[in-house]
């Protein structure tokens, strides 16, 4: 007897893919795909298209979609999950459109613990637009605004998202992952569908940021790419679970806050009472 043991999602529509050979976008649709279908979900997803390569991904998911200007997806995330809280709601989104035009809105989604999930992908490049810095861009590394290398007195440093967002109390995961082998492949979907999990059970913003390659803007073939994002990115950007609230022993992030909050309390020294004079005291 035959077994099937792989086939195409069902959460995936037959549209052909538009992505460059060697992107890792498509690698990550279709993750997101089979954790619609295994949670049985696609039915009651909605997910936000961002603006990049992956605009397109409206036509590629099966489930609702919805398009969101240059790096709102999250403000669109938040209102339809506000709405409809009994839908899944995930914002797919770039590294220009995430941690650059959209750093507000992503900053503070997640600082409001809006139960949404985000699959970000950051290839430290803008992709779409024919390969400008991006926020993620490397220290040195060579794009179409930057030819001579990254010039981090001019252009500051690259943002490492997952660990600037795990510091806010909205936040129950953010991990970083890739999808350069099959046993990283694993590891991803496994993030990412624990991230559909705990939007399910209502424990808060949840992120799984994928380092990812853009072969075409980097000039690199599809293997040489992949070695560039080992040699280079993974250096910058360690992969691992920044936050996981439940891993903590927390129910959601209010008990994860709340337990923080006591904690730093415990580390503040009190000023002697009614001694105005003393650091902090009324004015
Ligand atoms: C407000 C606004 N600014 C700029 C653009 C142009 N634009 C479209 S895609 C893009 C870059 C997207 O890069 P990224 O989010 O990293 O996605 P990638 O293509 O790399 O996957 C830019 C700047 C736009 N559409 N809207
Ligand atoms: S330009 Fe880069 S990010 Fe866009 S589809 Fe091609 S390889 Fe992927
Ligand atoms: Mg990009």
């Amino acid at each position: 007897m035959s077994k099937i043991v792989y086939e195409r999602p069902k959460s995936l529509t037959d549209a052909q893919f538009s992505y460059c050979p060697g992107c890792t976008h498509g690698i990550v649709h279709r993750l997101v795909a089979e954790t619609l279908d295994e949670l049985g979900i696609e039915g009651t997803t909605v997910g936000i298209a961002p603006v990049g390569c992956s605009v397109l991904a409206y036509e590629f998911f099966a489930c609702d979609m919805v398009q969101a200007a240059h790096g709102r997806a999250p403000a669109v995330a938040t209102g339809i999950k506000r709405v409809n809280p009994d839908n899944v709601v995930f914002a797919y989104q770039g590294d220009g459109d995430l941690a650059s035009i959209g750093t507000a809105e992503t900053v503070h989604a997640a600082t409001r613990g809006e139960k949404i999930t985000v699959i970000f992908i950051n290839n430290a490049i803008y992709g779409m637009t024919g390969g400008q810095m991006a926020p993620t861009s490397l220290p040195g590394q060579v794009t179409q605004t930057s030819p001579y290398g990254r010039n981090v007195d001019t252009d500051g440093f690259p943002i490492r998202i997952c660990e600037l967002l795990s510091t806010l109390d909205g936040v129950a995961l953010a991990q970083r992952v890739t999808v350069d082998s099959p046993k990283n492949v694993r590891a991803a979907k496994k993030a990412i569908r624990k991230a559909f999990e705990y939007q399910i059970e209502g424990v808060g913003y949840t992120i799984i940021e994928v380092v990812s390659t853009c072969p075409t803007n980097w000039g690199l073939s599809p293997v040489d790419a992949l070695q560039w994002m080992r040699d280079k990115m993974l250096p910058y950007y360690p992969l691992g679970v920044y936050k996981d609230v439940k891993a903590e022993g927390f129910g959601n992030v209010a008990e994860a806050a709340a337990a923080r909050a006591a904690a730093l309390a415990g580390t503040v020294e009190s000023a002697p009472a009614g001694d105005p004079s003393s650091e902090g005291g009324a004015e």
